[in-house]
């Protein structure tokens, strides 16, 4: 049965910058999530202090928003079985020191601040981050050829 899971993805403007959009792309598509909606864009002040909004009172906030703004990203939102605990163990921890080679930042990343790609925590995050980035109308419905092999 296919299934209907989604999760929302961003590269962050050091994932773009170090033209790592297709290798990240990549992984996901190679896993066998689909991707259904992609775009990119610069976050504008207020969409990224809505994003990480649960952090408002951490030190690190004023300097991840103004990262998150410091350049263009690629959003997308991912979809398949059980997406949002399958997108955060092939993004791996929050530090690149903690992250496990084969995970994106265990591969691509060396630093916290600096670390490539966010993904949603949990499906009611991916849900509040879908909405912020897309509209439903900017969200494809389509079948994967694979489709019945995954599933
Ligand atoms: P993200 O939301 O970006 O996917 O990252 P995450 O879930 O792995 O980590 P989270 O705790 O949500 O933190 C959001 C982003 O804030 C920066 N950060 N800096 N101690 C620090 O300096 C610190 N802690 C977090 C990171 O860029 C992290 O991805
Ligand atoms: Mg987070």
């Amino acid at each position: 049965m296919v299934c209907t899971d989604r999760t929302f993805v961003m590269i962050k403007p050091d994932g773009v910058q170090r033209g790592l959009i297709g290798d990240i792309v990549s992984r996901f598509e190679r896993r066998g999530l689909k991707i259904v909606a992609m775009k990119m864009l610069v976050v504008s002040d207020s969409l990224a202090k809505k994003h990480y909004e649960e952090h408002a009172a951490k030190p690190f906030f004023p300097s991840l928003v103004s990262f998150i703004k410091s350049g263009p990203v690629v959003a997308m939102v991912v979809e398949g079985r059980n997406a949002v605990p399958i997108v955060r163990s092939m993004v791996g921890a929050t530090s690149p020191s903690n992250s496990s080679p084969g995970t994106i930042r265990g591969d691509l990343a060396l630093e916290t601040g600096r670390n490539v790609i966010h993904a949603s925590d949990s499906p009611e995050s991916a849900k509040r981050e879908i909405s912020l980035y897309f509209d439903n109308s900017e969200i494809a419905t389509y079948k994967r050829i694979d489709e019945q092999w995954l599933y």
